[in-house]
């Protein structure tokens, strides 16, 4: 069927009202095609991935053995597979994807959501999934610039915007910035803080004065904290983020007199203030877990949403966007976000990111805020996986908000398809925009 003709078919379930011409959802049928509609046709903003425009080279990841090299499958492929972790390590790409094929995928059936991921993802390429063959995955991306691919992938995703996660500590990204050239502007920045916040001590602190900021390594000084404020100001400048982010561990504490509530109070809060770039908190990465599995390595912890209440209530003019990681702190979230404006909530980050969590915390948001959140974001490494993970969320979140709208059209509450498409609009863009440039 073409789209003008499901266009036509589903016109004749809607009721067109007398008095204001708006097409009315009558029917359980008519809702569900509206939602599915909006839903899957409707272009997402994606506010937190780790892909890179062109002009960064390497760090833009794609193809088949980026996706099954993905550090959530290497994860997996140690419980399943008779390898060490030095063994894995010593084996090139290329063998490290035929080991993770066989084992996830031949050896077992890949039911997994990263497994999934990947038999979603090559469908999506108009890949025959069924033939299992490894070399015909391969031979397609050979085929493939990828410039093109990006369209490709934008284009059957459906998102028209994908944030980076830039890290201004990292030299392979500087002469991208310094050239003032990021290609694809599609591809848009987020300032990511980790090294400074999490090592200032160890590793930021050193970076800082090698590049002639006079910085101390106690922040003890009002001129250490003038010149923090300059770096970041020079990146602001250089990468017009979108935010800026940090990850965060369970326990994090403010307020704090430590390095942490430092770098906040005196240099991150007023320069995101100032610049009106919001400070984005992710919280709950227990980092290095097993350090063995390096990157796939990282774990999750409940925090104490004590601090981000403070956090909140003592800076509110300062935006903040928040994701966790886990799971049993969601709903206190949703408590803490009726609480502050200040605060949007965004995403099913990492181990939220399966389908029986994303339809728990999507319900839950709902119910507790409406509409006024940002649903997901993909955290894709890998540009193929834009694919399957707004696949799969696409889903659920329609599924939800068949639920959700169903229960008011039952009691006589009257829906248009144009409100639905309102609402899908500002969950997957809207409330971002909205929340970056208003007040
Ligand atoms: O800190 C982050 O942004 C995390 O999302 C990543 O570091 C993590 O490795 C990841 O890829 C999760 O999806
Ligand atoms: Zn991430």
């Amino acid at each position: 069927m073409t789209k003008q003709e499901s266009h036509d078919f589903r016109r004749g379930s809607i009721n067109v009202s007398e008095s204001n011409h708006m097409p009315k959802i009558e029917t359980a049928d008519d809702l569900k095609t509206a939602v599915l509609d909006a839903v899957n046709t409707q272009s997402v903003t994606d506010i937190h991935t780790h892909l890179f425009s062109p002009p960064f080279g390497e760090l833009l990841l794609w193809g088949i053995d980026e996706l099954l090299t993905y550090h959530y499958l290497i994860a997996e492929v140690f419980r399943n597979a008779d390898v060490s972790y030095p063994q894995f390590w010593a084996m090139s790409k290329t063998e490290q994807a035929e080991l993770i094929w066989q084992t996830l995928f031949i050896e077992n059936s890949p039911l997994s959501e990263a497994c999934r991921g990947i038999v979603t993802t090559l469908d999506a390429l108009g890949l025959d999934v069924g033939s299992r063959n490894l070399q015909d995955y391969r031979d397609y991306f050979a085929d493939t610039t990828v410039e093109a691919f990006i369209d490709t992938v934008f284009e059957r995703a459906k998102v028209s915007k994908v944030v980076m996660t830039n890290d201004p500590f990292d030299s392979a990204e500087t002469p991208v910035w310094q050239s003032g050239d990021t290609g694809d502007t599609r591809f848009e920045a987020a300032l990511r803080m980790d090294v400074l916040i999490n090592t200032y001590e160890e590793v930021g602190y050193e970076h800082l004065r090698g590049l002639g900021y006079d910085v101390d390594p106690n922040l003890s000084t009002g001129k250490t904290y003038k010149e923090i404020r300059r770096f970041l100001e020079t990146w602001i400048q250089r990468m017009n983020p979108r935010y800026m982010a940090v990850s965060l561990p369970p326990d994090f504490q403010y307020p704090d007199d430590g390095v942490l509530g430092r770098l906040f109070d005196n240099c991150i809060l007023p320069i995101s203030r100032e610049f009106n770039v919001p400070f984005a908190l992710m919280i709950g990465v227990k980092r290095a877990v097993n350090p063995q599995l390096q990157m796939a390595g990282d774990g999750s912890g409940k925090a104490d949403l004590t601090s981000l209440e403070t956090l909140l209530r003592e800076n509110p003019d300062n935006k903040f966007l928040v994701t966790l990681l886990s799971r049993e702190n969601q709903h206190e979230l949703c408590v803490i976000g009726r609480k502050f404006k200040n605060l949007m909530i965004f995403g099913c980050w990492w181990f939220m990111n399966n389908p029986s969590v994303i339809e728990e915390i999507t319900r839950e948001r709902i119910e507790l805020l409406g509409l006024s959140v940002i649903p997901q974001h993909s955290d894709a490494r890998i540009l193929d996986q834009l694919l399957y993970k707004w696949k799969h969320s696409r889903r659920i979140i329609a599924d939800v908000l068949v639920e959700k709208y169903q229960t008011v059209l039952d009691v006589g509450w009257t829906l248009t398809s144009a409100e639905i498409e309102r609402d899908v609009n500002n969950l997957f863009g809207g409330n971002f925009d909205r929340f970056l440039n208003g007040n």
